[in-house]
């Protein structure tokens, strides 16, 4: 039997996790944002918080920002900070959802006036990966429409289009857009961009350095998220991941929380290709909120989960997988797959880090640290993300 712990360790030692900035500040329902003490109230003090994660994980060494809740005077002095910290910029993502103009749309809108401003702010936005070395433009667009007949839809589609393709050509090279798409909210009959296929249609027109982000929590129920993974993969296109777990809208929380077993059957897909492996460009993100539980634990947590659920994907035997497919063996191939979901990784893991020079538990590092103890008691007057700094 081959050693598949030797090359899941070494395959597991090549993976970085990102970590969303936005993680860091106080965010919620929009029923309630509980505050949390000792919260970061400026991009720098979210940095000093990720990169305790990372110290921690030894696998999470960016942070995406998004703009403008990461506005600062000097992203050069932001980018140093990130390096004193050893941690980096990832992912600039943009912001079309909190302007009175976009109330019906912002790269879609009829007025050419308010596409204009929205295909600047992604100007802005490329300044920034500029000044900070990031590499990704990562726009989620909120457009949509809530009634049958209040816009044109296929015009919307050539707006949207024509503002992209304006995006797309301020690019440098070596840079990338990240199109992201979600079936819903805050639209609620159609979204401009509901779905992947409209995602990849547009990345398709725009050129090769446009690809799609897939965002767990941004299917309807029940939709095979594996499935659409294995295509994007297939055609070139998987250019990223927003990690998080639902249960029943968009509901950004820890991510393998509501299905691990979804969260495998992602990861075995990537493994399945390759797609693990840096080479492959598949950039691994979360994106979520935490409200009720602390945020640098709750990251912690979430970045355990996806680092578990890849050892698991690398434990699958897939000569075995294949051989069972090949004879028609149903059950046999599905005892695979699930006999490398049953299995308990958090050894391999523990013994992972220890060969980094880690705690075998992370989770318990942090809380051993002080750095919880310290902020609480430093940190007054954290504010909700996106409201201010
Ligand atoms: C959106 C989308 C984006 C994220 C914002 C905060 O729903 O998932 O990726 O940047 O939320
Ligand atoms: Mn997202």
């Amino acid at each position: 039997m081959p050693d598949f712990r030797a090359a899941a360790l070494e395959a597991l030692a090549t993976q970085t996790i990102e970590l969303p900035s936005w993680a860091f500040g106080n965010s919620g329902t929009r029923f309630k944002v509980f505050g949390q003490p000792g919260v970061a109230r400026d991009p720098f003090e979210k940095l000093e918080d990720a990169a305790q994660v990372h110290a921690h994980t030894g696998v999470a060494p960016r942070v995406s920002l998004h703009i403008p809740w990461d506005l600062v005077d000097d992203y050069g002095d932001l980018a140093a900070s990130a390096r004193d910290l050893g941690v980096s910029i990832g992912a600039i993502n943009s912001n079309l959802f909190q302007d009175d103009e976009y109330k019906l749309g912002s790269l879609t809108h009829a007025d050419p006036a308010v596409r204009r401003r929205a295909i600047d702010h992604h100007a802005q936005c490329i300044e920034v990966m500029r000044r900070t070395g990031s590499t990704d433009l990562k726009i989620w667009l909120p457009d949509g429409t809530n009634y049958p007949g209040q816009d044109d839809l296929r015009e919307r589609q050539e707006r949207l289009a024509d503002s992209l393709r304006q995006i797309y050509a301020m690019l440098d090279p070596g840079h990338r857009i990240l199109l992201e798409y979600k079936f819903f909210e805050p639209y609620f009959y159609a979204m401009d961009i509901p779905d992947w296929g409209t995602s990849l249609v547009h990345c398709l027109e725009l050129g090769d350095q446009a690809t799609v982000v897939l965002d767990t929590g941004h299917h309807a129920p029940g939709t095979n998220i594996e499935f659409i993974v294995m295509q994007l993969l297939r055609l070139g296109r998987l250019g990223a991941f927003d990690f998080n777990s639902r249960n029943y809208a968009d509901d950004d929380l820890i991510v393998g929380s509501a299905d691990p077993f979804q969260l495998f059957r992602i990861m075995d897909e990537i493994v399945a290709q390759g797609a693990h492996l840096p080479a492959s460009g598949v950039t691994f993100m979360l994106d979520q909120c935490h409200n009720l539980e602390k945020k640098i634990p709750g990251q912690i947590r979430s970045v355990m989960n996806v680092q578990e659920a890849t050892a698991k994907a690398l434990l699958v035997d897939r000569e075995a997988l294949r051989a069972a497919q090949r004879a028609g063996e149903v059950l046999d191939a599905h005892s695979v797959l699930m006999d490398a979901f049953s299995t308990d990784v958090r050894p391999l893991l523990a013994e992972l880090r220890e060969q980094q020079g880690l705690d075998a538990d992370p989770y318990a590092a942090y809380a051993r640290s002080g750095h919880q103890q310290r902020i609480e008691r430093e940190r007054v007057g954290g504010r909700q993300a996106g409201w201010g700094a």
